[in-house]
């Protein structure tokens, strides 16, 4: 099966008086808040691979915190870049960013994470595209309650583990529709336990887990979820070295990305089930070919794009690797 689009928003037409460019001539920035997850190592390629095809130069740059981020602008503007897509490190830095941007005459969109106006809002003037963030945590809440099944788990022997990042609007519709669908088909509300995590990676989520899963020493089994695979596999890693056997636990994260391939290769299964994959391919090719066309054609992207996921378990995940070009 492959990943759809659902385009969102409605596209309008620039008529401002920018320059268009010829094609040789474009240079675009692709800024990602963690450059070492396989993630955005793919989104930066698949941006870098469409810039090989199409005759433009995609520069890759790290954007960790705010500090970086500024400066990588500023880097991109001496280097004559018409713009560039950023995934941010923090979402309520996007009026800073996107001030910084138009100081330069630089058009900008956002991948992944959408920016916060000061109002708290989702900054609808800045191009996105991103995940349906609560419907493909709906899909890793529906499959967790389908292996608790196939399993012949009793729901009162199941704990949640919920690693959580609610300042961060994506990351809390993910959790929020896995909640919502595990809730739905049965599972105990009070067994759900959050361990907010500090980022959105591996170290993190496991720092956070620990603590939660030996104050509730009392379950048999756990399940675990969070905004992405990386996170579950901190949660899944604390669940080891609490001293869990992967038969007692149903991890499912998502991204569809290295981290769970590198997973799935393992000899033995781990309880890291599966994952929701997503073409980081498609995220990073698309979002570049956006801020492309509205360089050089001036037509400014939709407003907000969406895309959708599928199910990769160790079974079928080489398939769904093929199918989703990653
Ligand atoms: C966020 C997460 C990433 C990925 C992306 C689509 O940025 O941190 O792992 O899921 O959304």
């Amino acid at each position: 099966m492959k990943s759809s689009l659902l385009v969102l928003g409605v596209s309008t037409l620039g008529i401002g008086a920018s320059p268009l460019y010829a094609q040789d001539d474009v240079k675009i920035g692709f800024i990602v808040k963690k450059p070492e997850q396989a993630w955005f190592i793919n989104e930066q390629d698949a941006a870098s691979k469409l810039g090989e095809q199409k005759g433009f130069e995609v520069v890759r740059l790290s954007g960790e915190d705010g500090q970086q981020v500024l400066s990588a602008i500023d880097n991109l503007n001496s280097q004559g870049a018409q713009g560039f897509v950023i995934c941010p490190p923090d979402v309520r830095l996007g009026p800073a960013i996107a001030n910084r941007a138009k100081q330069y005459g630089m058009k900008v969109v956002t991948v992944d994470d959408q920016f916060l106006g000061a109002d708290g809002k989702p900054m609808e003037s800045v191009p996105h595209l991103g995940m349906s963030g609560y419907k493909i945590g709906q899909q890793v809440g529906e499959t967790i309650a389908k292996e608790m099944k196939a399993r012949g788990w009793d729901p009162k022997s199941v704990a949640a583990l919920r690693i959580s990042n609610n300042e961060l609007p994506t990351a809390k519709a993910r959790t929020d529709g896995a909640t919502d669908a595990l809730v739905d088909a049965g599972f105990v509300k009070d067994n759900i336990f959050d361990a907010p995590q500090q980022n959105t990676d591996t170290s993190s989520a496991f720092a956070a887990a620990s603590p939660v899963l030996s104050k509730n020493g009392n379950f048999e089994h756990w399940v675990i979820y969070a905004l992405n695979e990386e996170s579950v596999l901190g949660g899944v890693r604390a669940s080891e070295q609490y001293g869990l056997s992967p038969d007692q636990v149903i991890g499912v994260g998502i991204n569809g990305s290295g981290a769970a391939f590198a997973e799935f290769s393992r000899e033995k299964p781990t309880g890291f089930y599966g994952t929701i994959a997503v073409s980081s391919t498609m995220h990073g090719r698309q979002s570049a070919d956006n801020l492309y066309t509205w360089i050089t054609e001036d037509k400014q992207p939709p407003a907000n794009t969406e895309t959708t996921g599928t199910l990769m378990t160790r079974d079928n995940w080489e398939q769904v690797r093929e199918d989703l070009g990653l």
